[in-house]
């Protein structure tokens, strides 16, 4: 069992929840009277244009509705209500990777989104429930499109910029979006990188639906313009008017789709609503990280994933935050870059990931003893479980031994935070995510739906819904209820499963042992393993393919392909494949998913039915002894020729 570490004292005095006994009292109200609890938070913390009727109807499970009859406009929320107390608060702060820095408050971030919102219903005429889809760089153009199409009820998909073309237009198709906003690029590791390339392959073929595109100028390099197609922002955005009306949004109306990978198919447009997600974007900004009127927080995640949406976006505009947006990589021009913008903005709360604590700890321990770190109160990590000697450089090097830290469980699908400490009331221990928020009720459960024994593994289900859960899949209702409530039960009736496994310790905290599907978890990024396998599938000299995770030790997982090859044994063909499959890879999802290792097999082991029986694979890959039986196999002693391939 691990150490436990107290919540520093002088934090708990000031924090919003103090204490164990706080914590748990809200636990206790939420579990005697669940709407009540929610209503509450509801009537506190948003500003309704329209109250609503009906806290939860459930009429309809799983597709759960929250707050209906109510009427808002998450930019209200976000920008409208700050306009007395904050206007010229610094609302986004950003720091280029080449040193150039814009700082833009709450009055100035309402009139640019206000021109952004009515160019869009204007020029390009896109209306409530139009979707569009934003291809963009980290820069604060990427979070006024955002805004600007809540302002409008467009409905936006932040497709990440690290995607490909292929990936680009896929979500293009599928939301059937009319208008791409995208930048001409950006800078990373130094250089100009261009992003408007893979917007126009992407609306080659088969994007009929999309009309325009506009264009943010950031790098200034040379790209190519479609004649009545592409606009430039920089030359147009002016001729808006700064007031636009917003849209009164129905509680339940989607506020965003946002892509991600599942076991199966192809990825999945998890579709949120307005009010509910900006509800749980608020509160757990408010109460999770502590952030107080004075403080500047920063997410280092990019805007393309949910926590860049939650954290970096909505949830610190919604409680009137000052948030920090950075363009590059977190070693450029050195590996003290992150550090030294904590030093010099004076960063209060500092959110990360794992594999970059993992990364910045092996490549520059020594580098945050350089810097002058006394402003962090609370350092948060999401995305992957972070393993315990990570977990103690960033609270000692980076937090001083005095800050908390909020090792946040949750999921694309989750809208924010849903397991994590709090900082100024839990006792917290290296690689736990410690206990569920209050009105949480999140369980590990067996497939029989009764809680696990402690240090037992089990399935991490949410057994009632919560307000900012996932509404649906994107055009695809039947895979919704498919994917999320057709595995666990609890009391007979189906609950929401997370896809990961879990298991109370020997003190009753939940630890996360990661997903028990055909998801892997690279550099805190989801990726399908059935998505790259298809991608494999395609080349002409692959038979057959089976990818599965392996541990690393940066990335916290890696992509390990099996492959069996039609018709090579040299050497050097290996080494070809090897680069074209990943040339083929990057063409068609992107460079995160990237093959850290290919080996070229005779077969693979499959049942005799034909299932490949990838946990076999997966212990081959880890190099563990198999435990599985393997007798029932089709071909049993394919599994210890595979282990003779992999030994070397
Ligand atoms: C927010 C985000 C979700 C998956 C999730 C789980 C893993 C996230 C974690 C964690 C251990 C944590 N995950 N937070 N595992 N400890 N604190 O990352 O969303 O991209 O949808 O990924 O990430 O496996 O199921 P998303």
């Amino acid at each position: 069992m691990s150490q436990l570490f107290e919540p520093n004292r002088a934090l708990s005095r000031e924090a919003r929840i103090k204490n164990m006994c706080e914590y748990k009292e809200l636990c206790i109200q939420a579990d005697e009277d669940f709407e009540g609890y929610w209503d509450k938070l509801a009537r506190e913390k948003l500003e309704w244009f329209k109250p609503y009727d009906r806290v939860l109807n459930d009429d309809n499970a799983p597709f759960y509705k929250w707050f209906e009859g109510g009427k808002i406009n998450v930019t209200h929320q976000c920008l409208g209500r700050h306009l007395n107390s904050r206007k010229n608060k610094a609302a986004i702060i950003w720091e280029g990777e080449d040193g150039q820095r814009r700082i833009i408050t709450y009055l100035q971030l309402f009139y640019r989104v206000n021109r952004l919102a009515n160019l869009m219903r204007n020029k390009f005429g896109i209306q409530k429930g139009d979707r569009v889809v934003l291809y963009m760089p980290m820069i604060p153009e990427a979070a006024f499109a955002m805004l600007a199409c809540a302002k409008i009820g467009a409905i936006h998909s932040v497709v990440f910029g690290g995607f490909s073309a292929e990936a680009l237009r896929d979500r293009v198709q599928d939301a059937q979006a009319k208008l791409v906003i995208t930048a001409d690029g950006a800078f990373r590791r130094g250089k100009p990188y261009m992003l408007k390339p893979m917007v126009d392959e992407a609306l080659k073929e088969g994007c009929e639906c999309c009309e325009k595109v506009l264009i943010v100028q950031r790098n200034f390099e040379d790209i190519e313009y479609v004649r009545g197609r592409d606009y430039v922002y920089n030359e147009i955005i002016m001729q808006e008017s700064q007031y636009c009306e917003p849209e009164w949004m129905d509680a339940e109306d989607p506020l965003f789709l946002l892509y991600t990978s599942g076991s199966t198919g192809k990825p999945k447009g998890v579709q949120h609503s307005s009010a509910g997600y900006i509800l749980w974007a608020q509160y757990t900004m408010e109460h999770v990280f502590d952030v107080k009127e004075n403080d500047t927080f920063w997410c280092t995640a990019d805007v393309g994933w949910i926590t860049g949406h939650t954290y970096i976006v909505y949830g610190p505009l919604a409680m009137g935050a000052t948030t920090i947006m950075y363009e590059g990589v977190p070693t450029f021009p050195d590996v003290g870059r992150w550090w030294s913008m904590i030093e010099e903005h004076r960063v209060n709360q500092f959110y990360t990931a794992p594999t970059a604590i993992r990364l910045l700890h092996k490549e520059g321990a020594d580098a945050p003893s350089k810097y002058d770190l006394s402003s962090l109160k609370v350092l948060g990590t999401v995305g992957e479980p972070i393993n315990p000697d990570a977990w103690m450089w960033y609270y000692e090097q980076i937090g001083g031994g005095k800050c908390p830290i909020v090792d946040t469980w949750w999921q694309t699908e989750t809208g924010g935070h849903m397991i994590t400490p709090l900082p100024g009331a839990t006792p917290i221990k290296p690689g736990s995510a410690t206990f569920p928020l209050p009105g949480i009720k999140a369980e590990i459960i067996d497939e029989y739906g009764n809680p696990t024994p402690r240090g037992e593994k089990g399935f991490l289900c949410i057994t009632k819904p919560w307000p900012s859960m996932i509404r649906t899949i994107w055009g695809d209702p039947e895979r919704f209820v498919k994917s999320y409530f057709g595995d666990c039960k609890k009391d007979g009736k189906p609950v929401y499963f997370s896809g990961d496994g879990a298991m109370y310790d020997d003190d009753g905290y939940i630890v996360i042992t990661g997903r028990t599907d055909d998801v892997i978890n690279v550099s805190g990024h989801r990726i399908g393993t059935a998505e790259i396998e298809a991608v494999l599938g395609h080349h002409e000299n692959v038979a057959e393919v089976a990818v599965v995770g392996r541990p690393d030790p940066i990335k916290g997982e890696g992509i390990f392909a099996y492959i069996v090859i039609k018709g090579t044994d040299s050497i050097s063909e290996e080494v070809y494949m090897i680069q074209e499959l990943n040339k083929l890879i990057v063409k068609e999802i992107g460079n995160i998913a990237k093959l850290d290792a290919i080996r070229f097999v005779p077969g693979l082991p499959k049942t005799r039915s034909g299932k490949i029986m990838r946990r076999i694979l997966r212990s081959i890959a880890k190099k563990e002894p198999i435990t599985q039986d393997i007798s029932t196999l089709e071909d049993p002693s394919i599994v210890e020729k595979i282990q003779n391939l992999v030994q070397f």
